[in-house]
């Protein structure tokens, strides 16, 4: 699990950092995760963060980032010191697929992201 999961005697923690182009459904799925319900959102400004447990005792500090392209600037900030990535994609978006791809390079190309598990999330799946 690398740098996932610490497996101190104490400490199971892991940081995990959410991005994705406004509207891929991010916040969506943090609120979902936390409270087990759909949940309507508005555009996220900043970001939203949240803590979730596992029944295995894994703690995540679940971050959802703000995708619109004027706060991507900021997304190197939260990279720093997270244990895995998860980039959330609108698969229903296919005219901003090429802008998605160039997003989630740049995000991978953060020096902190060397040797980062990254789970790449296609999203909306259920639309015909
Ligand atoms: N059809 C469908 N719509 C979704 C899904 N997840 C999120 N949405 C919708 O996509 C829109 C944007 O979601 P939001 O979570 O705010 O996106 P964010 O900008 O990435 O945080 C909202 O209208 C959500 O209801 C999904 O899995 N399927
Ligand atoms: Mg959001």
């Amino acid at each position: 699990m690398g740098k996932l999961i610490s497996k101190g005697r104490r400490k199971r923690d892991a940081r995990v950092v959410m991005l994705g182009l406004d509207l891929a459904g991010k916040s969506t799925l943090l609120y979902k995760l936390k409270s087990g319900q759909a949940v309507e959102t508005c555009p996220t400004v900043g970001f939203n963060v949240e803590s979730l447990q596992t029944p295995c005792g894994v703690s995540f500090t679940l971050w959802d980032i703000g995708g619109q392209s004027s706060l991507r600037a900021s997304w190197p900030d939260y990279l720093e010191d997270t244990n895995t990535l998860i980039f959330v994609l609108d698969s229903t978006d296919t005219a901003r697929l090429p802008e998605a791809a160039a997003a989630l390079e740049d995000a991978l190309s953060h020096p902190s992201m060397a040797g980062i598990p990254v789970l790449l999330l296609a999203n909306k799946q259920e639309v015909p």
